[in-house]
């Protein structure tokens, strides 16, 4: 065995944003670039000699290679096992799932999610814990402190080891185990739901369809979807995971999906249709000619909790990020459970859901989970959807519509400028941090500024403190704008803008969102100054 130590120094740019390290590709191929962020992990998180990890991807472009280079340093570095999906494929809540169903030390996740992949697309890398989740800010923030110092890494000097096939190898003193990275999640899937309900009303003429966007999903919707629940094959569509994901954006909404969203709008339109994105983890679910918007999603999931076996007996509480909207908020306090309001991304539900404290939780891009894993679910939701149908026996736009009837209407959208020179986007972002002096007590058209603030989370679990999440502009009525700039691109700043207006009135509830929002829209806009510092008239995408 051979064992070899290689001189290194840092880059400075390995710092995690929402979700681990995204870069382009060719950044990842120069040398030492994943092996110093890698070694990175390895030091800060101090596994005992002879640990197990858990290693697998969303099988985006240089997947593979990684899968090797990982495999080789774990040995070198002093693991006693790996488990890694065969192929190299896991989908995030799949490696969430066998991370905790083998209670490993943790687990490395190779995916960019929902951004596009190929030799000059995008790749990342995350570590997730052993409770299944990813990584706290305070293992992030030593991880990149490791990497501006970084002097050497270790790695085996070993063959390739074969990824194809179920079975264990060795490699070195360490045990490589390929395992189905479907089995261990669909088993879990169905301990949670009604699986004879489902199959049922798929067989009694249910159609659904399922837009897999050529990434990880399609194997596991197969399994779960097709064979399991006896979903005609054909109903999933772009089920061939591909490098590239078919040179789209793997990204399950209203701009990225087309394919689905033009059968779901046009003539015989199927009675549900779901997508989801890269490394499976986000979902997106529509009606006959009808969208739920994610934030109604999860508002709908808990009101309707109970219909799910895993959840008959009520949820813990609830959490939702700051940007999503408080749909959820207004459900929480009809059942009269907590409901937590944290920063954006996955990381800050799981001290939340560890203490017991939350059981379902979600966010406004396409985000819902439950302390089943700690990572978002794409499938978990589209099956919660579909259990929550077979019990209630109703459209998915009747059972929204009564959902805003009993609790009001959160009219919400998100308008997202991509690839705006960092400097303009970080100046309009000082801009409103920079107003927020004279802006409350200031009337725009119909608003009136209550607050604004820069949003910060104390933990309520372990007390740490993270600040500057998004400045949030409140209205004395609770409508609210947000800003914040994107922790997940690979190129120049994206700028979100989030939109959300509450509406008791049933009779505005058939409004379209955009236009209940227009004034809100228009009100961002000026305040931010949008136009004169980024000469952006238009969005990039709005959701
Ligand atoms: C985006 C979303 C955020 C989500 C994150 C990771 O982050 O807004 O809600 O948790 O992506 O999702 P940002 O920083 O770009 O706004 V995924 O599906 O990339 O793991
Ligand atoms: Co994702």
């Amino acid at each position: 065995m051979n064992i070899k130590t290689i001189a290194t120094s840092p880059f400075s740019d390995q710092k995690p944003g929402t979700s681990g390290l995204r870069k382009k590709v060719p950044v990842f191929q120069q040398a030492h670039y994943l092996e110093n962020f890698v070694q990175s992990i390895f030091d800060s998180i101090r596994a005992p000699t002879g640990a197990t990890l858990v290693l697998g991807g969303d099988g985006r472009y240089y997947n593979r290679q990684a899968i090797q280079v990982i495999l080789k340093m774990a040995a070198a570095n002093g693991y006693g096992k790996v488990l890694v999906g065969r192929g190299g494929i896991l989908s995030t809540p799949a490696a969430s799932c066998v991370i905790r169903k083998y209670q490993t030390f943790g687990g490395i996740i190779l995916s960019a999610s929902h951004n596009p992949g190929g030799p000059t697309e995008d790749f990342g890398i995350k570590f997730n814990s052993s409770n299944g989740g990813p990584a706290t800010e305070t293992v992030t923030e030593a991880i990149y402190a490791t990497s501006k110092t970084i002097k050497q890494y270790r790695i085996l000097e070993a063959a390739d080891v074969a990824i194809d096939t179920l079975g264990s190898s060795r490699l070195g003193e360490m045990t490589v185990e390929m395992i189905d990275p479907v089995a261990d999640y669909a088993g879990l899937m169905e301990s949670l739901f009604d699986f004879a309900a489902i199959r049922e009303l798929l067989a009694g003429g249910f159609n659904i369809r399922f837009d897999a966007m050529h990434a990880v999903n399609g194997p596991y919707a197969l399994e779960i979807l097709h064979r399991r629940l006896g979903a005609p094959a054909a109903s999933i569509m772009n089920a061939v995971p591909l490098e590239d994901f078919g040179g789209g954006h793997p990204d399950p909404n209203l701009t990225y999906a087309h394919d689905l969203v033009e059968i779901m709008y046009g003539a015989n339109a199927p009675d549900f249709g779901a997508a989801s994105d890269g490394d499976g983890d986000r979902n997106m679910i529509l009606g006959k000619h009808f969208f739920v918007t994610p934030s109604d999603s999860l508002a709908l999931l808990a009101a309707n909790a109970t219909l799910a076996p895993a959840y008959k007996k009520g949820l813990a509480g609830v959490a939702r990020s700051m940007p999503t909207s408080a749909a959820v908020d207004r459900v929480a306090q009809a059942l009269n459970i907590p409901c937590f309001e944290t920063p954006t991304g996955w990381k800050f539900f799981g001290n939340l859901m560890d203490a017991g404290k939350v059981t379902l939780c979600g966010e406004e891009s396409f985000g819902t989970g439950s302390d089943h894993v700690r990572e978002k679910d794409g499938l978990w939701a589209v099956l919660f959807w579909l259990n929550i149908l077979a019990a209630r026996k109703q459209p998915v736009e009747q059972i929204v519509r009564e959902h805003w009837a009993t609790y009001g209407r959160n009219f919400y959208s998100r308008y997202d400028y991509e690839g705006l020179p960092t400097e303009a986007a970080n100046g309009v972002m000082q801009h409103l941090r920079d107003s927020f002096a004279i802006l409350p007590g200031k009337t725009f058209g119909n608003y009136t500024v209550q607050l604004c603030d820069d949003f910060s989370y104390a933990d309520p679990v372990d007390g740490s403190v993270s600040n500057k999440q998004g400045v949030r502009l409140i209205f004395t009525d609770g409508s609210r704008i947000v800003f914040r700039l994107s922790g997940t691109g690979t190129e120049g700043a994206t700028l979100r803008i989030y939109l959300e207006a509450f509406e008791a009135n049933a009779a505005r509830h058939q409004l379209d969102a955009q236009q209940a929002l227009a004034e809100l829209v228009r009100i961002a806009l000026e305040v931010a100054e949008l136009q004169q510092r980024t000469g952006r008239d238009k969005p990039t995408v709005i959701t």
